[in-house]
């Protein structure tokens, strides 16, 4: 790691890959500090900001927002979080060339991108948890025709990001499919965050 930059660990997968389900483990047992950018866009929506209803129409469609707006959020959100020394777990991020071009404009001098975890399962569990999660969720966006959507930003957008990774040795490639706690200790060993 380079002296003085933050690390960052882009969390990758499909909707419903279970993202925001191992990074809040990651925080617990590692001391990560994790940042959505969903979770970010959501609350600027919910701010009523400017941008609120541009974000609003971009999620419902299961589109990208443009990266000027998550990028602004991503780098607001760690500069609150302390910059320096620190471990960042960047979930949902960057899920295109756009927003990875994007990103290394603002952030590529600044930051160690140290690898890229993806978390790996089939259509059918990733649709299949989502559409459970509708059940209390409320997002605008858990609901099957936006699933589809979500499904195929994510191939068509966000699958060559990984790859492209991949290619520089960064990508850590985890199967999650089956139990959190299981998923949780491959990423574990995956990652050399414990000895195996
Ligand atoms: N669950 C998790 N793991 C499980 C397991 N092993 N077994 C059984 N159940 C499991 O998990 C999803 C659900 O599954 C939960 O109910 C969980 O309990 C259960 P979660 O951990 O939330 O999965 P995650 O991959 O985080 O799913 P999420 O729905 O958040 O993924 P998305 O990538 O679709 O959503 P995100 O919030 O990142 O983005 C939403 C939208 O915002 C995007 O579609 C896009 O429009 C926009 N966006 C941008 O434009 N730019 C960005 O940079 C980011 C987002
Ligand atoms: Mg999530």
């Amino acid at each position: 790691m380079e002296v003085g930059k933050p690390e960052v660990t882009f969390v990758l997968g499909g909707p419903g890959s279970g993202k925001g389900t191992q990074c809040g483990k990651l925080v617990e047992k590692h001391g990560f500090i994790h940042l959505s950018a969903g979770d970010l866009l959501r609350e600027e929506r919910n701010s009523g900001s400017k941008d609120a209803e541009l974000i609003n129409e971009y999620i419902k469609e299961g589109k990208i927002v443009p990266v000027e707006i998550t990028c602004n959020l991503l780098k607001k959100a760690m500069e609150a979080n302390g910059w320096d020394k620190s471990r960042f777990l960047i979930d949902g991020f960057p899920r295109s060339q756009d927003n990875l071009d994007g990103w290394n404009e603002v952030m590529g001098d600044v930051v160690n991108v140290s690898t890229c975890l993806y978390l790996n399962t089939s259509e059918d569990i990733m649709t299949e948890r989502i559409l459970k999660r509708a059940e209390t969720s409320g997002r605008v966006d858990d609901n099957e025709e936006a699933v589809k959507k979500r499904l195929s930003t994510y191939l068509e957008s966000t699958i060559p990001i990984i790859k492209h990774f991949e290619e520089l040795g960064k990508t850590v490639e985890v199967d999650s499919t089956g139990e959190i706690e299981d998923i949780f200790s491959t990423i574990e060993t995956s990652m050399k965050l414990v000895e195996e």
